[in-house]
């Protein structure tokens, strides 16, 4: 590189990547060929609309990576193209989200998702995020004495609240999720159902986890995380549910989510990123891939009871997933998730601070640690590993 300075950064990014293990639930190392696609002359293309639908020429490789990708994504999570419409153009998780509250949701209409506390995501109706601000937003949480998803409860408070969306899937929380429940909650108080798939995504295409699309209207995801992709977002929507427009034309969810992402949100789509989201895909098909997302769990499985017989709580006691709960403050070791994560980063262990259920902290300083296996799972490690590693964190905290 010409950039001495940047290449330097570039360099120390990788070294400090090599040399630290990342527990950052939400992180994962992509492969070469991610990184190749990302990195090529894509880039430099502006493909503002949709493949045959273009306002700028030049799109024949554009319109094909885009088609491609579509296909792959269908293919991944065995749906219909007849069925189900992907949109692969959201740049990230926080505006594919938006987008659909855009294009679903009228604006100062109730919506409801988890709060930010109990495990969802800021984009799930936090008051500090635009979905919490432009929509009127109801939360609900996880049981306080056993830290899980109580559906009566939900129910209750969609039957209340009437809210014109749910939203499932979390940030934070380590269980499989009742997604049929969610169905009945949904039918129940005639709410659109959005799954929000991002952390488990790579566990469904790995058959791991429950796949939610039998039960969703919509379901969101990133491709980052367990997925193992570049940091992108897809958006597949059912093709046979509708709206009725001002004029009483009937609009289909996907045209509506289509025209939300572009021109509503976006301009020109990142098409070098829509390409490497077409690697990762097809890489995710791949039989090894089922293994991966099979080994990230029972990773998971052994660092939460390995952690937990040497005195953690884990919250819910144990995962599912490839995330995990510690509470540090509470019932741990009288520390807050800000010093934790401090002292395991002091010692090459790379985690987030993160709230529990029932917090009594602030955000910047709240009472856990967020950890996952997704990363380290890539890059090899197996159940022996997490019998260290928990034994090294505990070292390290109990200091
Ligand atoms: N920030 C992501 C996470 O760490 O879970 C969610 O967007």
């Amino acid at each position: 590189m010409k950039d001495k300075q940047i290449e330097k950064l570039i360099k120390q990014e990788e070294a400090r990547q090599k040399k630290t293990i990342s527990l950052i639930a939400s992180e994962n190392y992509v492969s070469d060929d991610v990184l190749k696609a990302l990195g090529s002359k894509f880039t430099n293309k502006y493909s503002e609309g949709y493949p045959g639908h273009r306002y700028y020429k030049g799109q024949t490789f554009t319109d094909k990576v885009e088609l491609l990708c579509q296909e792959r994504a269908l293919k991944l999570f065995g749906l219909s193209p007849e069925k189900w419409h992907v949109n692969v153009q959201a740049l990230s998780g926080s505006p594919a989200n938006l987008a659909v509250y855009l294009a679903l949701v009228p604006k100062g209409e109730k919506v409801m998702g988890m709060s930010l506390n109990h495990g969802g995501h800021l984009t799930h109706g936090h008051k500090v995020s635009a979905t919490g601000k432009i929509w009127n937003a109801v939360q609900y949480g996880v049981n306080p004495e056993t830290e899980v998803l109580d559906y009566e409860e939900i129910k209750k408070i969609a039957i209340a609240e009437k809210p014109k969306m749910i939203i499932a899937g979390y940030t934070a929380y380590p269980r499989i999720v009742d997604f049929k429940k969610f169905r009945e909650i949904a039918d129940a108080c005639g709410a659109i159902l959005m799954v929000d798939m991002s952390h488990f995504a790579g566990l469904v295409a790995g058959g791991a986890y429950p796949s939610p699309f039998e039960y969703a209207d919509v379901v969101t995801t990133t491709v980052h995380k367990t997925l193992r992709g570049p940091r992108s977002a897809l958006i597949f929507s059912r093709r046979d549910k509708t709206q009725t427009s001002a004029k009483g034309n009937e609009i289909s969810f996907s045209d509506l989510i289509d025209k939300a992402v572009f021109p509503g949100l976006q301009g020109g789509p990142h098409m070098n990123q829509i390409s490497a989201v077409a690697v990762a895909l097809k890489e995710a098909s791949a039989p090894a891939f089922k293994k991966y997302a099979k080994q990230v769990i029972k990773n998971a499985k052994v660092l939460a009871e390995e952690l937990n017989k040497l005195g953690w709580k884990i919250i819910s006691g144990g995962t599912d997933t490839h995330l995990i709960l510690v509470d540090t403050f509470m019932n741990g070791a009288g520390i807050s998730g800000d010093e934790a994560s401090n002292r395991l980063e002091k010692e090459g262990i790379i985690v987030n601070k993160n709230t529990i259920p029932n917090e009594t902290r602030s955000p910047m300083d709240p009472s856990g640690i967020r950890l996952g296996t997704a990363g380290e799972t890539t890059r090899g490690a197996k159940e022996k590993d997490m019998v260290k590693l928990a034994k090294r964190i505990n070292g390290i905290l109990r200091k």
